[in-house]
């Protein structure tokens, strides 16, 4: 596993881990084949995880990186969707094989299929916490199953539970789906407009999660750097709230942030990508949802 010529995340001063030692383990998954508007997905994990080096370990309420942070080298994301995500799922099922947490950085948003492919075998009962824009419930979209506007449909039709958070685009097919299937939600709107509630999660929501983190649920004022921005979205202490609410008593199984795509000399949208991932972790370790 790995070696020395790829991108790692790496924050000032922090002490490298193997494999083995490490509990966080980086995938770099720059897949992109559907992606219908601004393109440039696939330099997405590379640009993350060179913007981590600008990141103090100490986030200033924990040490995330205490928990051990290793990056694999980048799946191989060419060819079909189905060879590239068999790979993503068969890295993904080599770190659940170990004992470790998979963090993967994509890449748009169809990588996340692979992942919970990989969950699905090893894990009955969790549930998806997807941040998002959109609701990526399309049944299909530009004759495509597993374009990014369909993963949440594939994921669904796993019989794996779903929460949505940040919404603010969505068809009618889409609103439909959701509302047949009883999918639960917390629209952009509702949090930005009424607050952030005290509890989100119903309490029949599974304990288990892997959150699926599509970059675009951001407001594109806080990061622009996205194929498919939408107005109306969430702030960065927003953010920070509703992920500590979604975590506090939850066990994390693995996450993605994923549809990020940089914009050369336009660099505070890569560190605040990489400062969201970070962060992600200090919360989850304070929660205690890695243990
Ligand atoms: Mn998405």
């Amino acid at each position: 596993m790995g070696n020395n010529k790829h991108t790692v995340f790496n924050c000032i001063d922090m002490l490298p881990s193997s494999p083995g030692t490490a509990l966080l383990h980086v995938i770099p998954a720059p897949y992109e084949k559907s992606v219908c508007y601004g393109k440039g997905t696939a330099n997405g994990p590379s640009a993350i995880l060179h913007a981590s080096h600008q990141l103090e370990t100490f986030d200033g309420k924990s040490d995330p990186s205490d928990l051990g942070i290793f990056t694999h080298p980048p799946v191989d994301c060419l060819g079909s969707h189905e060879f590239a995500l068999k790979r993503i799922e068969k890295t993904v099922a080599e770190v659940l094989r170990i004992g470790k947490v998979p963090v993967m950085i994509g890449g748009e948003h169809t990588v996340t299929f692979g992942a919970i492919k990989a969950l699905s075998v090893k894990f009955a009962d969790f549930g998806v916490v997807q941040f998002d824009a959109h609701a990526d419930l399309r049944d299909s979209y530009q004759k495509s199953g597993y374009s990014h506007a369909c993963v949440l449909r594939r994921i669904h039709e796993l019989g794996i539970p779903v929460f949505q958070m940040g919404v603010r685009s969505i068809c009618a097919e889409e609103h439909e789906y959701r509302k047949k299937k009883k999918i639960p939600y917390l629209d952009a709107e509702q949090i930005c407009v009424k607050g952030i509630p005290g509890k989100i999660l119903p309490a029949s929501f599974p304990k288990k999660i892997y959150l699926t983190f599509d970059i675009d649920a951001l407001d594109p004022s806080v990061v622009p750097s996205t194929g498919t921005p939408v107005p109306g979205g969430l702030g960065w202490y927003q953010t920070m709230e509703l992920l500590e609410n979604v975590l506090k008593g939850r066990k994390l199984l693995g996450m993605d942030l994923v549809e990020f795509s940089p914009v050369k000399t336009f660099h505070y949208p890569d560190y605040t990508a990489a400062n969201l991932l970070y962060n992600i972790f200090g919360i989850a370790q304070r929660a205690k949802s890695l243990s």
